[in-house]
């Protein structure tokens, strides 16, 4: 499975690794080190060299109880880099936003990805991801930003976000935006305890039984630092884990910080499942 991102292209027939290019100020995983458009370049050509199918780059922080970003600051930040990457890059670029305006203006810029942790649902949203043609994340998210880690509740956390995305994978359709440029990412830690991450992480496969590529979140999260007692810092070995046991269960695509060690552990899980297909296609 091959999806056309705006003249590039992502092939999910094996797993993936989205790296992170952060462009906020208050990034919290990288300080905003990466605001000037050469040093997110030089970052993006790092992730890319490292093995990164795609670049997530971001200008509005999600972090629990972050500030709202307006419209033009958000657009001052990202559209410069894509600007610079998309010239630069052989892999896509994937544009994590709310805002209609923004997906507008840097799928325009040359982005070929729209990754929403919202699903599309900020008005005008889904008339934008229609018109720009790119294919679309959608993420489930409890609450917003700001609210979403105030004691959340669910009966059923697996059967509620499944539920979710299928209704935003309608919504979608319903607004000409065809399956085919849909995956679906179930949100780890956005409206999530920890437990609520763990059940979601163990039962991924409901999730990829719809048939359309999981993505996955799990770097550096703070369920990592809950269960572990480490700081963002110490994160990585956990992060690793994470993303092969998130993939053993069917993710196609990891959003990482750590692109070079996160690519580095798919590629040893693809072959042994290479030659683990061959073991059982033997026995039979
Ligand atoms: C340390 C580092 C602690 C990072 C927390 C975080 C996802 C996403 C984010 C995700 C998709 C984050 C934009 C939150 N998470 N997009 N975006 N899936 N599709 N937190 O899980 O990285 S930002």
């Amino acid at each position: 499975m091959r999806l056309d991102c705006n003249g590039k292209f992502l092939d999910l027939s094996r797993p993936q690794v989205m790296g992170v290019l952060n462009i906020t100020p208050d990034s919290f995983s990288d300080g905003g080190d990466f605001f000037d458009p050469q040093r997110a370049l030089d970052r993006a050509l790092q992730m890319q060299d490292e093995g990164a199918a795609v670049i997530d780059v971001g200008g509005e922080s999600t972090r629990p109880g972050a500030g709202p970003v307006s419209v033009s600051d958000e657009l001052q930040r990202v559209v410069p880099v894509i600007d610079a990457l998309q010239a630069q890059l052989t892999v896509p670029i994937s544009i994590d936003t709310r805002k209609p305006e923004v997906m507008q203006a840097a799928v325009a810029a040359g982005a070929g990805l729209i990754n929403d942790v919202n699903a599309l649902r900020a008005p005008g949203a889904l008339e934008a991801a229609r018109a720009s043609a790119v294919p679309v994340c959608l993420m489930h998210m409890h609450g917003d930003p700001r609210t979403m880690q105030a004691d959340p509740h669910y009966a059923d956390v697996v059967a509620e976000v499944k539920a979710f995305l299928l209704q935003r994978v309608a919504a979608c359709e319903a607004a000409g935006i065809g399956r085919q440029r849909l995956l679906l990412d179930p949100g780890f830690g956005f409206g999530k305890t920890v437990e609520h991450n763990l059940q979601l992480l163990a039962r991924l496969e409901e999730l990829a039984a719809t048939g359309l590529p999981v993505v996955v979140g799990l770097s550096r999260k703070s369920m990592i630092g809950k269960l572990l007692g480490l700081d963002i810092a110490g994160r990585l070995p956990a992060s690793i884990a994470l993303a092969v046991l998130a993939v053993e269960r069917g993710a196609r695509l990891v959003r990482a910080h750590d692109v070079a060690a996160t690519w580095q552990a798919l590629q040893m899980q693809a072959a042994l499942q290479r030659v683990q297909q061959v073991e059982t296609a033997q026995r039979q």
